[in-house]
């Protein structure tokens, strides 16, 4: 196994910029230093609420009202953030690539809308977004941008569909859930495809996102793991940059 680079930007530099097909693999970590909590980072979601009990099916049907207090809490905390300097390197280097014949797409696990508003256009959502509903009846999609910052949803208060009347939910992909059939085409097509994958920001212990990079290694492809921790997710993985992707994101593709 080829021996793995730390904080060796120049060598990442080089690579990078051979690259034609790059894909980016992001989650909460990106959104950390926009003030965004994690899910299982010190004060992530997961170590405050049991995910079975807000991020599951079964947990939608025996209490929707609580599963939308909390989407609608995750709501209000994104939408009084911003892209931080990690979103925004990413979306300058797209347009970079745009410019030069060369493609970049972000696979994202987050369903903050971060990477739109920073300004990135090729982003694929694995798990929805927080700013749509689906109709639990007939799947029909709306937009849902308010910000309400309710503590309490009354059963009677829980949105409906505006073509049937029936129960809406958020437009997320919980536990135990297949993702979308079209985004997992797409996102495996670009896996089988890249030759770059960059990893930023994420514990990669939830699937199927968790093999993409893995994926793209074995088929002898670079991969580039931006994260806090000092040990890689994989050690397959040619380099490894430890620190917050606020500054290294911006530092490797600078
Ligand atoms: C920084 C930083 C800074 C912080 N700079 N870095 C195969 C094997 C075993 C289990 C399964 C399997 N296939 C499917 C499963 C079941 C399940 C699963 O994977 N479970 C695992 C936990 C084991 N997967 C599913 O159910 C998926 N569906 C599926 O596969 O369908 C088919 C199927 C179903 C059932 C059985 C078999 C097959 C659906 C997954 C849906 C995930 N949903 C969530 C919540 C909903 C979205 C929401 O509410 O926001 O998505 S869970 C949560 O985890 C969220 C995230 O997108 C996801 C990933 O988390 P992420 O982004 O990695 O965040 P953290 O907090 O874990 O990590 C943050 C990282 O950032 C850390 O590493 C930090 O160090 C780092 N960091 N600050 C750089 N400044």
């Amino acid at each position: 196994m080829a021996k793995r680079r730390i904080s060796d930007f120049e060598g990442f530099q080089k690579v990078l910029n051979n690259a034609k097909s790059i894909i980016v693999l992001t989650g909460a970590g990106i959104s950390s230093e926009s003030g965004i909590p994690t899910f299982r980072g010190e004060g992530g979601w997961w170590k405050t609420y049991r995910s079975a009990d807000l991020a599951t099916p079964q947990a939608f049907q025996s209490n929707p009202a609580l599963v939308w207090e909390f989407y609608n809490y995750r709501r209000h905390v994104a939408l009084n953030t911003h892209p931080n300097n990690a979103h925004k390197a990413l979306s300058e280097y797209e347009k970079k690539c745009k410019s030069e014949g060369h493609h970049l797409a972000i696979i994202t696990q987050n369903v903050d809308g971060l990477h739109k508003r920073a300004g990135s256009e090729n982003i694929i959502e694995l798990h929805g977004n927080l700013f749509k509903t689906i109709c639990t009846n007939m799947s029909f999609r709306d937009p849902n941008v308010k910000d309400d910052s309710l503590p309490v949803v009354m059963k009677e208060d829980l949105p409906k569909c505006k073509k049937c009347n029936s129960l809406v939910r958020p437009y997320i992909v919980w536990f135990g859930e297949n993702l979308d059939h079209e985004v997992l085409r797409k996102s495996r097509e670009l896996v089988e495809s890249c030759d770059l994958c960059l990893v930023v920001g994420t514990s990669s212990v939830v699937y199927p996102a968790a093999m993409f990079a893995p994926l793209v290694a074995q088929r002898g492809m670079p991969v580039a793991e931006f994260n806090i921790t000092e040990e890689p997710a994989d050690n397959s993985f040619a380099f490894h940059f430890p620190g917050k992707c606020g500054t290294t994101l911006q530092k490797a593709l600078g």
